[in-house]
Formats: C-alpha cells, structure tokens, sequence
C-alpha cells in the first residue's frame, strides 16, 4: 500500500509499513505552563495549537498500525548527562535540575518531563528518552528504525527550530524521507517556525518535505 500527499516542493509517498510517525517532545515542560519552556521566558500557549491536530494525526496512523515514536528531552535525576554548556546556557528563573511546579525541569520521572495527557503514548508505541535535541543523539532510534525496515518519518513535534530541525537533518543525513506535518510543529517564535518549514522544502527538498495534516489525512481516506 502506497500512500502520495501532496507536498513541498513535490508530492511525498510512504507506505505506513515502512515509516514511522514521529512525536518529538509534546512534554509538558515544553507545552504547559510551569515547564522548562516557560523558565525560558517563552509563551508556551504557542505550541497548543498543534494539539489537536496531532491528535487526528495519531489517530489515523494507530489504525494504520505504523510505528509511533514518541520522544522526550530530558536527563538522568543524578544530571550525569548533562552537559554544563547546556545547563549554564540563557538566564532562565530555574535551570534543568531546579524544582519547578511539575517537579525538577526536565528530569525524567518528573511530571514536567511526561508527554502531556492528551498525546500520550499508548501501549505498544515506541517511547525515546533523549539528553540532546537531536532524536539520534545519544539513542537507539536508528536501530529501532532499521531493525522495522523504515525508511521514512513523517514527523510532529515541537519545537520547530530546536528539536523538530535537529531531528529531521540527522535523520536526512542517515538516508530517511522525511514529512513534516506544519501544524503538528510549532516554536515559541512563529517567524522560526516560518523559517524551518522554508528551510526544509528549499532547494528541491533539501532537507525533506513538508505538507499540513488535512493533506496527509486527505491522502490516506
Ligand atoms: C527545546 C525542543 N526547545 N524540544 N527543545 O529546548 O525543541
């Protein structure tokens, strides 16, 4: 079964058995008030608007039975991952470690760090904890994606600029197609936002492709 949406710069083709639907970081330290996100002195009710479309997004890909990857950004509860260039980073009012109202910024098992409620995994989906922006850095995605035959994402996250980007050129570099849906990603600064998608479909799809969920959906009925 092949499936061909109508894209930037040019139509996009997957067969759901050969690609997953990626998730980047709907964590509610970077969505909900409180989180990492908003430390940063960013307006986090940017990146809701991506909520619901996702949600049709995963709904259509669960019947399809593809693979879904969820990630999260976070580190160890003893920091030993992290990177003082990135904990000392910006002037936030609290830095990745630091006890915020959801618990410590960006720690896993903190409620902070957990996907929010209305994206939440469920059971048989592929959930990543990653200490970088990058998906591939310091993960087993490539071996998760290979060891499955997948050959393309069609990716969903936030944010645009950060982690959806660094995401999608290692995967690029790694030889994977990638999709990115343009109102499943958001970032706290709409003209990155802009910029990204630009970025991705320039220069003949240098990057990758990029369509918006009604398109996707539309091609899968
Ligand atoms: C950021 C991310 N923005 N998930 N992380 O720090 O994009």
């Amino acid at each position: 079964m092949t499936i061909t949406v109508p894209a930037e710069p040019f139509s996009f083709t997957f067969d759901p058995r050969q690609t997953a639907l990626m998730c980047i970081d709907f964590q509610r330290d970077f969505v909900e008030a409180g989180g990492f996100g908003e430390s940063l002195g960013n307006d986090v009710s940017r990146l809701r608007t991506t909520i619901e479309p996702t949600q049709r997004v995963l709904a259509a890909f669960r019947e399809l039975g593809t693979t879904i990857i969820h990630t999260r950004e976070g580190h160890r509860p003893d920091l030993t991952d992290l990177f003082p260039a990135k904990r000392d980073r910006g002037n936030p009012t609290l830095r990745i470690g630091e006890e915020g109202p959801m618990g410590r910024l960006l720690v896993r098992g903190s409620r902070g760090h957990d996907i929010i409620p209305e994206l939440a995994p469920i059971e048989g989906e592929v959930v990543l904890d990653k200490p970088g922006k990058d998906s591939f850095y310091g993960t087993d995605l490539e071996t998760i994606l290979r060891a499955r035959g997948i050959t393309r994402l069609i990716v969903t996250g936030v944010t645009t600029e950060v982690c959806v980007q660094s995401t999608v050129r290692a995967a690029n570099d790694r030889g994977f197609e990638c999709l990115v849906l343009s109102d499943c990603t958001s970032s706290y600064f709409p003209e990155f936002h802009e910029s990204a998608l630009a970025m991705f479909s320039a220069q003949g799809g240098i990057v990758g492709w990029v369509a918006d969920s009604a398109a996707l959906l539309g091609a899968i009925k």
